[in-house]
C-alpha cells in the first residue's frame, strides 16, 4: 500500500465475502468479545483488500491507460464501501468499556478512509471513478505547441533552469493548461466527499481530515496557525531579500522591489521550493553552498546509485538492507514508451517486505533529497510492520513525510565527503551562504505547505465556492506566500488542479507538519550521536545510537498518539517550531540586516 492515500488505497472487496458485521447480532447488547471478533475479522479482511488494492493502483499508476484506471477505481470503490461499513458496523459496540487497543483501533476503523463515499453505490462508483480519471488526466498532461509536447518533467526542467521571463511564463502558463477539464469533476468530488464524510459522522471532508490528529478538528487548526506564527517572520524576511535580488536579476519591468514575487521566477513550477535559483541569490563573500548536482553529474551517477546513497545512510545508521525486490520491483526512471504518474511515491504493496518507490528521477539535487524522502517512507513501513493492520500508520501523517526529510538534512558536506562525492568539505568561511541554500527550500516551503489545505478545507466546508475556485487559490497564494501569477488568471483556469495533490486527493497539511517535525527530529538524532556544534553542521550519518532511538519510534507506528511518539524521540510531546528557528538562527539575523532600508511585505 502507498503511504500517502493509506486509507484510500485501502483495499477491496469484491468476492470476498461477509458483509461487515454480519456474523454478529443486531438484538442482543454487544460484548466486549464480540468487538473483539469484529475488529480480528475487520483487520483480516481489510488487510486482503488493500493488497489487493495497491496492486491495482501500482499498475494503474505506472500504466496509465483506460483499463487501469478503470479497475484501479473498481478496487478502491470496494475499499471505500467495505471500510464505510465496518465504520458504521463499529458504532454499535460505542458505549462499550474496551480496552486502550481496542479502542484506538474502532478509532482508527473510523478515520482509515481519506476519501469517504456516500452509502449509496451508485454514488460511491461515480467518486471513484471521478478520482482515479483526475490522476489520470495530471499523470498524463502535457502542453503542447504544434507538434511539440512537453511533460511536467521538461516543463520543470525549464521551471528550474531558464532565466528567460518569457520562456519561464510559458512553461507556467502552459502546463496550467492540463487542468480546467477537470474543474467541473473537482466539484462533483466535493459534493461527494462531503456527503461521504457526513454519513461518518463528521461535519465535511476537511473537518475529517483534521480529526485525524488525536485532538479535536478545530484544537488542530489552532495548532497549525500557532506553528505558522512562529514561523511567518522568518519566511517574510526571505521573501524579502529573494524579491532584491529577483529585482536586481531581472529589472523592474519583470519583478517590482516591492509587492507579491512573479510565480514562475522562483526555479519551480509551484513556487513552493526555491532552491533551484539559489545561485540568483548566492551572496557574495559569505561563504560555499555546495552544488550537490554538479557532484552527481561529475561522478556519472546513475538513478539506481542515488537510491544506493540513500539506502546506504540508512544502513549505516542499522536499519537492515532494503530488499531484493525493491531493487527488481521499483520504478526509478521514466519509461520511454508509457504513461505513468511521475509524482514521487513509496509503497508498502503487502504490509511486510514487497517496498518500492515510484521516481522518475532526474540526476539533481532535488531529486536526491526526494529519494531519501522516500525512502524514509519505505523504512518507516517496515519499521511498523509488526503492528496490527490498523496501526501501520504514521504517528500522525506528518511523522510520515518528515523521516525521510530529516535524514536528508544530514547530508552535509562532510558526509559528501565520507561517501567519495566531494573532495573535501568547504573549510571557514561563513555559514551564511549554505543555510540561505537550505532556507530557499526549506523556509519558502511554508506557506505553500499551509495554504493549500486551507484552501482545500475553505472549498470543503462551502467557503469557497466553484464560482471562486481559482480566485480564492489566488487570494491565498497572495496572503501566505506573497506571489501573484505572471498573466491574469480567471474562472476559466483551474490552477489547483495543476498540483499534484489536489487531482489525487492527498491532503497537504502533512507536509507543513513535517517541515517543523524534521527539525525536532534531526535536533534529537544529532543529540543522540554525540553531536556538539551548529545544527546545520550534523550528520547523523553511522549513529547506531541515532538509529535506535529513530527505529524505536518507528517501530511504535500510530498504536499510540503522536505526542506520545514525539516525546520518545525528542523529549517533549510539542510540535514546536524552535528547531527549525534555531537550525537557521544565524541567517534571520543576516537577513535582517540586507532587509534594512527596504519595506519589506507585499
Ligand atoms: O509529494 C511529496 C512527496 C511524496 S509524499 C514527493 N512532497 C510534496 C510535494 O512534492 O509537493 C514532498 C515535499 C512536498
Ligand atoms: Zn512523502
Amino acid at each position: 500500500m502507498k503511504y500517502r492515500v493509506m486509507s484510500l488505497v485501502l483495499g477491496a472487496v469484491i468476492a470476498l465475502g461477509i458483509l461487515p458485521g454480519a456474523a454478529f447480532s443486531e438484538e442482543t447488547a454487544p460484548t466486549v468479545a464480540e468487538a473483539e471478533e469484529f475488529l480480528a475479522q475487520a483487520e483480516q479482511k481489510l488487510r486482503d483488500l488493500w493488497i489487493l488494492s495497491g496492486r491495482a493502483q501500482w499498475i494503474a499508476s505506472t500504466y496509465i491507460t483506460e483499463d487501469s484506471e478503470i479497475l484501479s477505481a473498481k478496487m478502491e470503490e470496494d475499499v471505500i464501501r467495505t471500510v464505510v461499513d465496518f465504520a458504521n458496523s463499529a458504532a454499535r459496540f460505542d458505549g462499550l468499556e474496551l480496552d486502550y487497543e481496542m479502542d484506538r483501533k474502532m478509532k482508527k476503523l473510523k478515520l482509515a478512509l481519506v476519501l469517504p463515499a456516500p452509502n449509496d453505490p451508485a454514488k460511491t462508483e461515480e467518486l471513484t471513478r471521478i478520482k482515479a480519471g483526475m490522476e489520470g488526466t495530471y499523470g498524463k498532461g502535457k502542453y503542447c505547441k504544434g507538434e511539440e509536447c512537453l511533460n511536467l518533467t521538461e516543463l520543470s526542467r525549464v521551471m528550474s533552469s531558464s532565466r528567460d521571463p518569457e520562456a519561464l511564463q510559458d512553461a507556467w502558463t502552459g502546463w496550467r493548461t492540463i487542468s480546467p477539464v477537470m474543474r467541473k469533476d473537482f466539484s462533483r468530488y466535493v459534493e461527494l466527499g462531503n456527503e461521504g464524510a457526513r454519513g461518518l459522522g463528521y461535519d465535511d471532508l476537511g473537518s475529517m481530515w483534521r480529526s485525524n490528529y488525536d485532538m479535536e478538528p478545530d484544537a488542530f487548526a489552532a495548532e497549525i496557525d500557532r506553528l505558522w506564527t512562529q514561523v511567518s517572520p522568518f519566511y517574510e524576511a526571505l521573501h524579502c531579500y529573494v524579491r532584491a535580488q529577483l529585482n536586481a536579476e531581472y529589472g523592474d519591468e519583470v519583478q517590482s522591489l516591492s509587492g507579491p514575487i512573479r510565480a514562475d521566477l522562483l526555479g519551480n513550477m509551484w513556487a513552493q521550493e526555491w532552491g533551484n535559483i539559489y545561485p540568483i541569490v548566492a551572496p557574495e563573500g559569505q561563504g560555499e553552498a555546495v552544488d550537490v548536482t554538479a557532484l552527481l553529474v561529475a561522478a556519472d551517477t546513475d538513478e539506481r546509485d542515488m537510491v544506493r546513497y540513500g539506502e546506504g545512510f540508512f544502513t549505516s545508521l542499522g536499519f537492515e538492507k532494503l530488499p531484493d525486490s525493491f531493487w527488481e520491483k521499483s520504478q526509478f526512471s521514466k519509461p520511454r514508451d508509457r504513461e505513468v504518474v511521475c509524482h514521487a511515491s513509496a509503497w508498502s504493496l503487502d504490509f511486510q517486505d514487497d517496498l518500492r518507490i515510484k521516481m522518475c528521477i532526474e540526476i539533481t539535487e532535488e531529486e536526491f533529497t526526494t529519494i531519501h524522502h522516500e525512502l524514509g517512507h519505505n523504512f518507516y513501513q517496515r519499521a511498523y510492520n509488526q503492528q496490527p493492520i490498523l496501526f501501520q500508520d504514521s504517528a500522525n501523517d506528518g511523522f510520515h513525510e518528515a523521516v525521510g526529510d530529516a535524514i536528508a538534512l544530514s547530508v552535509t558536506p562532510d558526509y559528501l565527503v565520507k561517501i567519495g562525492l566531494l573532495d573535501e568539505a568547504p573549510v571557514g568561511g561563513s555559514e551564511i551562504a549554505p543555510l540561505l541554500k537550505m532556507a530557499m527550500d526549506k523556509i519558502a516551503f511554508l506557506p505553500f505547505g499551509l495554504l493549500i489545505d486551507q484552501w482545500r478545507w475553505k472549498v470543503f466546508s462551502g467557503e469557497f465556492g466553484p464560482e471562486d475556485y481559482n480566485g480564492s487559490w489566488w487570494q491565498l497564494r497572495e496572503k501566505y506566500q506573497g506571489i501573484e501569477p505572471p498573466v491574469a488568471r480567471s474562472e476559466a483556469d483551474f490552477d489547483p488542479g495543476a498540483k499534484y495533490h489536489v487531482p489525487a486527493n492527498v491532503p497537504y497539511t502533512r507536509y507543513f507538519l513535517a517541515r517543523i517535525l524534521q527539525f525536532q527530529f534531526h535536533r534529537s538524532l544529532c543529540e543522540a550521536a554525540g553531536f556538539e556544534g551548529p545544527l546545520h553542521e550534523c550528520s547523523i550519518y553511522g549513529s547506531k545510537e541515532a538509529g535506535k532511538l529513530l527505529g524505536d519510534m518507528l517501530a511504535m507506528g500510530s498504536s499510540r498518539p503522536w505526542p506520545e511518539a514525539l516525546e520518545a524521540l525528542t523529549g517533549s510531546p510539542e510540535m514546536d517550531a524552535t528547531a527549525i528557528l534555531d537550525y537557521f538562527a544565524p541567517l534571520k539575523g543576516w537577513l535582517d540586516e540586507q532587509n534594512e532600508g527596504q519595506t519589506c511585505g507585499w
